[in-house]
């Protein structure tokens, strides 16, 4: 008898565990764009095409492959709005032995999805996802009994299961794990960054963005100049020009910040890893051969895998290891809501005006962007982390809960307790300063910490070290912080303090 086999938006590769062994003949794919789906956060316009269109050419591959194919298109008057009314409505009509799927990458989902079974009348298989490097259960065994989980015991496990840049004697090659140390060049226009990959909207996009204007023209961010791709072909193209353009510098400017361009050196492909349309493995082996051939130094080549094999796996390992409780952690205890300037980008100051702009415009931003510029911002503020987690699960094109959750309230808020960093990502001013040329271009004076004009990145930042004296002064990577600012005279510390008051009552003026 045949079976449904559902595959999700973010599941959208051929060698998904879902499809394996299945009878192309008589089973048949589901994939529905529901309304649930599409409204569970006020996702970025772009994100809502990427997906929408990226599901489409993918149903229509398979169904070029022949695949039986049901695929519900979104209208706001479609009856099932959500995915479990779509499949339900089908093994109705259909009377398939059962559902199979492959795990899905979000709590939420996961636990209707493991529900299923009780209310469709038929089994719910679920298979593990193989797209990653780890699997759940491996990450859970490696954890267990760790004093502390750190990431770069983690990714020495993974580069040796992988194999990637090991030498035959079982080495790292260069003789480091890690060459971090060199990646923090500043960058100052030179050498140029590449223009970033482009795909012109085919006509299944283009009528994407038609029906996302027309049924989400409230959504955060703007449809315009959509360029992202929407196929497997074409995230291998955009792979092969990261490589070629911007890999040999990725390394290099990997922490930097600047005023004029939006992407720097980044690869710009976590989108197609996240929806399945590039494999993380065969996207590191690429990248590996490009220094085994010269194209690339080793410094962007490790920098760019640890990334990968590195920090996606172990984000992900964290989500599925402390879900559900994990996205309930407030270990900081911050209460304050999200300015309305994250929406607008309506801010004088001017780094985070960047971010937030490029964030609207592109639904993208690269790392240290969302880190240390919109994430220490929150972070120093003492924004309610599920206020600025849902902020970043709605404004990236990227953005899905596995992924998203741990690197917010983990990495960017240490409201977790420290599982994503031994210390918080806390910055002033001074940093951006350092690694960028925005403050040159500032409301602000980056280099006061008083004083209406001065940098709000300063007087936050040692307000937030003397608030959480309690939290932070015990730990050895803080103590130099701590020696600094009560080395400080009273009368200056009384006056950070006091305008950093005035700044957290006042942050919507900012
Ligand atoms: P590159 O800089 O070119 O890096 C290469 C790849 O490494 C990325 O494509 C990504 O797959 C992986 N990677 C790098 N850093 C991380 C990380 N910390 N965690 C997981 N993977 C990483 N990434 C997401 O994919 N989705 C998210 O929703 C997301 N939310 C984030 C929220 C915050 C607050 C922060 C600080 C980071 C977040 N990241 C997220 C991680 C990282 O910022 C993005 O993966 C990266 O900016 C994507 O752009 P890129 O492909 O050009 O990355
Ligand atoms: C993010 C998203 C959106 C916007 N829309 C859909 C959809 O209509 N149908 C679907 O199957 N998946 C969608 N997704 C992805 C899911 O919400 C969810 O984040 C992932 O499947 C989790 O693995």
């Amino acid at each position: 008898m045949a079976n449904l086999i559902l595959i999700l938006g973010d599941q959208l590769s051929h060698q998904l565990s879902a499809l394996e062994g299945a009878d192309k003949d008589n089973d048949r794919v589901v994939m529905a764009e529901v309304h649930d789906e599409a409204s569970y956060t006020n996702h970025h316009k772009k994100k809502l095409i990427y997906i929408f269109s990226a599901m489409r050419h993918f149903a229509r591959e398979l169904k070029q492959e022949g695949w039986h194919v049901h695929y519900q298109r979104y209208h706001p008057d479609n009856p099932e709005k959500s995915l479990e009314a779509v499949v339900s409505k089908l093994a109705a009509e259909y009377k398939p032995e059962r559902l199979i799927t492959t795990e899905c990458g979000e709590w939420r989902l996961h636990s209707q999805i493991s529900q299923w079974h009780e209310h469709l009348g038929i089994p719910v298989e679920i298979r593990p996802d193989t797209r990653f490097a780890c699997r759940k259960q491996e990450f859970a065994d490696w954890a267990k009994g760790r004093k502390q989980l750190r990431m770069e015991f983690f990714y020495r496990e993974m580069r040796k299961k992988t194999g990637l840049l090991m030498t035959p004697e079982g080495k790292p090659e260069g003789g480091q794990w890690n060459f971090d140390s060199d990646n923090r060049k500043k960058w100052s226009g030179k050498p140029p960054a590449p223009a970033p990959f482009r795909v012109e909207p085919d006509s299944v996009t283009r009528e994407v963005i038609q029906l996302v204007e027309e049924y989400f023209p409230d959504h955060f961010g703007t449809s315009e100049d959509f360029h992202f791709a929407v196929t497997a072909d074409q995230a291998q193209a955009a792979l092969e020009h990261f490589i070629d353009f911007a890999l040999p510098c990725f390394g290099d400017y990997q922490d930097a910040l600047s005023d004029h361009e939006d992407w720097l050196f980044h690869s710009i492909l976590s989108p197609y890893l996240n929806t399945g349309l590039l494999d993380p493995t065969d996207v590191c082996q690429a990248v590996a051969q490009a220094w085994y051939s010269g194209r690339a130094p080793l410094n962007a080549v490790e920098g760019f895998i640890r990334q990968i094999i590195g920090w996606r796996e172990f984000v992900r390992g964290i989500y599925w290891l402390l879900m559900p409780g994990y996205a309930k952690e407030n270990r900081l205890n911050n209460q304050r809501s999200l300015p309305w300037f994250y929406w607008t980008g309506e801010t004088k100051m001017r780094c985070m005006h960047k971010a937030i702009d490029a964030t609207a415009r592109n639904a993208y931003a690269h790392h240290i962007q969302r880190l240390m510029v919109t994430g220490n911002f929150a972070l120093l503020a003492g924004i309610h982390p599920e206020e600025i987690c849902d902020w970043y699960l709605a404004v990236y094109i990227d953005a899905f809960d596995w992924v998203e959750l741990p690197n917010t309230l983990g990495m960017v808020m240490h409201a977790d307790g420290g599982y994503l960093g031994s210390k918080p990502y806390a910055a002033s001013g001074k940093y951006i300063q350092r690694m960028s040329d925005h403050c040159q271009n500032c409301h602000y004076r980056v280099q006061d910490a008083t004083g209406e004009k001065a940098c709000p990145f300063n007087a936050l930042y040692w307000h937030f070290i003397d608030r959480h004296r309690d939290d932070f002064a015990n730990n050895p990577r803080m103590a130099m912080m701590y020696r600094n600012w009560d080395k400080q005279p009273d009368e200056r510390r009384r006056a950070i303090l006091s305008r950093g008051e005035w700044l957290l009552a006042n942050l919507e003026e900012l």
